[in-house]
């Protein structure tokens, strides 16, 4: 099973990659990629150190992830938007040895004191034939590492093997009935599971092709999914803000209705954006749930019965259990009963990197702790209710640990005390609201303002982890032992929201 991608093996002519104007075949993309892949393979031999790739939504990003691969080179893959605190513990913990960047980008310090090569994604002659490709490694070696964020400390880098890769789109290709022959569209974020494995190597390891946006608008979707575009993926902030505009746009809701499978995932797709979608489109989308360490574990299938409002079953050689607060468990399928979910196959990760004791705590025997609350159905499919750990946020399908928010407002001079929690929200499922007690008494700095925290975040974390409501408290509500209770937690007064984008 290591060829992940046959058909550039094949030297298949078939499109491949488009990102606006820019395209690559199968074959024109091997003819890039292998180059590129003996090139990494000299300035990181045999694998050991893995590689950084500034992951822009670009066919650079596409190309260096594919070389990386066939040179068996672990590749870290980098918000371009990433802040400063956020870099430096990514470069430190991963020690990649060199970065793959676009030749016009300029690197932040800790990357730009790295060797550099830069993917070129201009098409060759299709009659250019591609040279040999490397020899692939074994399926347990790492492919990707992937950093996730936690509920405390700074994100954790995940650790995921080829095998994991291939069994998990060849997963999704049996649930959906994905072939060479579809096109799939997306605007999603390439450092991440959803826009990355399964939004581009996913089409690359069935032969077909990807149309990636740029970014994400719902015109674009219309204009793509009008063309030849056959699937659509998209966090549910996405299928939100398509449902309210689909209601008003024809045009839009014809584009939707033709499409053969409208996919989303990384977060709960409320019943009402299930509903609004339908009526102004007749159809139905489908919801997967998966995760950073585990890939995807279920999904409604595109050949069964409609299961909307869940996320289907277990994916083919994927084993699925619910377990009770007791440890046992949980044998009943009444759609009533919940427990944690628990997944195990070989869709599952191979560890939290340099995190030996965070590794062990996540496993229950060989079955990985999912922290998501869920029942399931008489008919087998699993409905998501909740998560354990409430400082747990999933904001526009991000996942962000209120404990690195905190972390990164106690480090501005003006914080004195910082509690970060999740707030309901119609467009983002949930946002983020920071509670802040200024720094007094002599020699404090004035207290900040709701912006200048809102941008601190942006600057040190990444932009999507900012605030977007900031309240001001004289103190935090606090239990006898000092802990927080965010449960507790009020606006004093009217909330100074953080103005918005
Ligand atoms: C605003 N901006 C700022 C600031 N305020 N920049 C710096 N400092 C500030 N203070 C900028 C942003 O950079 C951005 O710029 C713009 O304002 C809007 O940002 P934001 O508000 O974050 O965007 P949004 O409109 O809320 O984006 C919604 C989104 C996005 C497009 C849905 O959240 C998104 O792409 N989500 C996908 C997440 C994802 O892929 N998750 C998968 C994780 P500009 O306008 O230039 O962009 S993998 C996973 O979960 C598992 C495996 C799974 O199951 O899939
Ligand atoms: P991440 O760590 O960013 O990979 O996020 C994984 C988490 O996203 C899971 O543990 C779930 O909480 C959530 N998630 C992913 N897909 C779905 C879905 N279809 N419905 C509800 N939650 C989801």
């Amino acid at each position: 099973m290591n060829v992940l991608f046959p058909a550039l093996r094949d030297g298949s002519p078939a499109p491949a990659l488009r990102f606006g104007d820019r395209a690559l075949s199968h074959r024109q993309l091997a003819a890039v990629a292998g180059p590129l892949a003996e090139r990494i393979a000299e300035l990181a031999p045999g694998g050991r150190a893995p590689l950084a790739i500034w992951a822009t939504p670009t066919p650079e990003t596409a190309v260096g992830v594919v070389a990386a691969l066939l040179a068996g080179v672990p590749a870290v893959p980098v918000n371009p938007r990433i802040g400063e605190r956020e870099l430096a513990h990514i470069v430190a913990d991963s020690a990649p040895a060199l970065v793959l960047a676009a030749a016009d980008t300029e690197l932040p310090g800790p990357l730009a004191a790295l060797p550099r090569l830069a993917p070129a994604a201009t098409a060759p002659g299709e009659d250019t034939p591609p040279g040999p490709l490397p020899v692939e490694p074994g399926d347990e070696s790492a492919a990707l590492i992937v950093y996730t964020s936690g509920t405390t400390g700074p994100p954790k880098g995940v650790v995921l093997p080829r095998r994991a890769l291939a069994h998990t789109l060849d997963a999704l290709a049996d649930a959906w009935q994905w072939t060479a022959d579809d096109v799939l569209v997306h605007a999603l974020p390439l450092f991440h599971v959803h826009g990355l494995i399964l939004g581009v190597l996913g089409p690359l390891r069935r032969g077909g092709s990807v149309h990636h946006l740029g970014s994400f608008s719902t015109e674009a979707v219309a204009r793509e999914l009008s063309a030849d575009g056959t699937m659509l993926f998209g966090v549910p902030t996405m299928y939100h803000r398509l449902a309210l505009a689909a209601g008003e746009d024809p045009a839009l809701a014809k584009a939707l209705a033709r499409a053969r499978l409208l996919v989303s995932g990384s977060a709960a797709l409320p019943l009402t954006d299930h509903e609004r979608l339908t009526a102004a489109t007749g159809r139905r989308v489908i919801e997967r749930y998966g995760m950073t360490e585990t890939l995807m574990n279920t999904s409604v299938r595109a050949d069964g019965p409609d299961a909307t409002g869940t996320v289907g079953v277990p994916l083919p050689g994927v084993y699925v259990r619910l377990v009770d607060d007791a440890g046992r468990a949980v044998e009943a399928s009444d759609g009533e009963t919940v427990g944690e979910i628990q997944v195990r196959g070989p869709n599952l990760f191979t560890e939290y990197l340099n995190r030996p004791d965070a590794t062990a705590a996540a496993f229950d025997g060989g079955w990985f702790r999912t922290g998501d609350m869920a029942v399931r159905d008489p008919a087998g499919n699993y409905r998501i209710v909740g998560r354990k750990a409430t400082d747990l946020i999933k904001s526009g399908g991000y996942k962000i640990g209120a404990g690195e928010i905190e972390n990164a407002l106690l480090a501005h001079p003006g914080v004195a005390e910082a509690a970060v929690t999740g707030e309901r929200d119609a467009d983002l499922g949930e946002r983020i609201v920071a509670w802040i007690v200024p720094e007094t008494g002599p020699g404090a700095a004035p207290a900040p303002s709701a912006q200048e925290l809102t941008d601190h975040v942006a600057r040190q974390l990444a932009p999507h982890k900012r605030p977007r409501t900031v309240h001001f408290l004289t103190a935090l509500p606090r239990n006898d032992m000092g802990k927080v209770l965010k449960r507790d937690l009020r606006p004093a007064q009217p909330p100074a929201g953080a103005p918005d984008a």
